[in-house]
């Protein structure tokens, strides 16, 4: 097996301070919490900014002051967001993408999010990976239901590819969306094309039988704070590492190592790092 890539979703744009306190918010917070997973055994971060009021926003000059602060203290691959939050415009959404990140997210469909809609219509999504194509930002296609496999696959048969292999991220178990039944992250897996490398997201409840089952059948593993809070049911965890740091410890029990951040750009095809 690959070593494991695990990557960090620590700040996301629905969570607040209130319900999970140790979320990093400002960009120092961010830069010491990615180090800190690194550190753990993650090898990337899924990236998310929030303004001084802690609200969500996109916008390029926060990213850039977080990605700062990341890049002083590791080498972490870093994936900005283009879901943003809730309500968003698609320019808006498309902000962080001036800066030229490694990668980015790129949700191909819409899809049920709670009582709110995540609008990403045909035009949304083909202009969105258009946009990182011409800059060369590897997408990681965010799958919530299964249909988004197919628009993605249409995606790189209108327009051709975004890189030298897709990379997909199940996000599984948000209300209104799949649910994390392990039997469903079978059949996305079932259905994605030769030479594409993945990983998974349990929502809430559904981290620890995602993760388990992502670990068995050879893929990859997301999580933090914008998926979950809790390290055990009703306790929440201390600290984004500390997930990071149990799924090293599962892993290494079933001799699978975790990737550092050039190892995972290696199985991910990315460019090397430029230190
Ligand atoms: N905040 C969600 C509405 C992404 O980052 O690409 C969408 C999201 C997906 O988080
Ligand atoms: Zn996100």
């Amino acid at each position: 097996m690959e070593k494991l890539i695990i990557t960090v979703a620590g700040v996301g744009a629905e969570t607040t301070k209130d319900a999970q306190p140790a979320l990093p918010v400002s960009a120092q917070e961010i830069g010491e919490a990615a180090a800190a997973c690194r550190e753990a055994g993650a090898s990337m971060f899924h990236l998310h900014v929030r303004d001084a009021a802690g609200n969500p926003t996109q916008a390029k000059e926060v990213f850039a002051a977080a990605i700062e602060e990341i890049r002083k203290r590791s080498d972490i691959i870093i994936q900005t967001s283009t879901g943003g939050a809730m309500g968003m415009t698609a320019d808006e959404r498309l902000q962080p993408l001036e800066l030229n990140p490694e990668m980015a997210s790129l949700t191909t469909g819409t899809a049920n999010f709670g009582d709110d809609v995540f609008f990403n219509d045909t035009a949304l999504m083909s202009e969105f990976y258009q946009r990182m194509q011409a800059k060369g930002v590897r997408p990681e296609f965010e799958i919530f239901e299964a249909g988004q496999i197919d628009n993605a696959l249409k995606l790189v048969k209108k327009y051709g590819p975004a890189g030298p292999l897709m990379h997909w991220d199940f996000v599984l178990g948000v209300p209104g969306s799949m649910s994390g039944e392990p039997r469903n992250l079978v059949f996305l897996v079932d259905q994605l094309p030769p030479g594409s490398t993945w990983t998974t997201t349990g929502i809430g409840r559904w981290h620890m039988p995602i993760t388990m089952a992502s670990l068995a059948l050879g893929g990859n593993v997301r999580l933090g704070f914008e998926d979950n809070i809790f390290y055990h049911k009703g306790v929440l965890a201390e600290s984004n590492a500390q997930l990071v740091a149990r799924v090293a410890r599962l892993a290494k029990e079933w001799d699978r190592d975790c990737a550092t951040p050039d190892e995972a750009r290696a199985i991910l095809k990315l460019s090397p790092y430029d230190k």
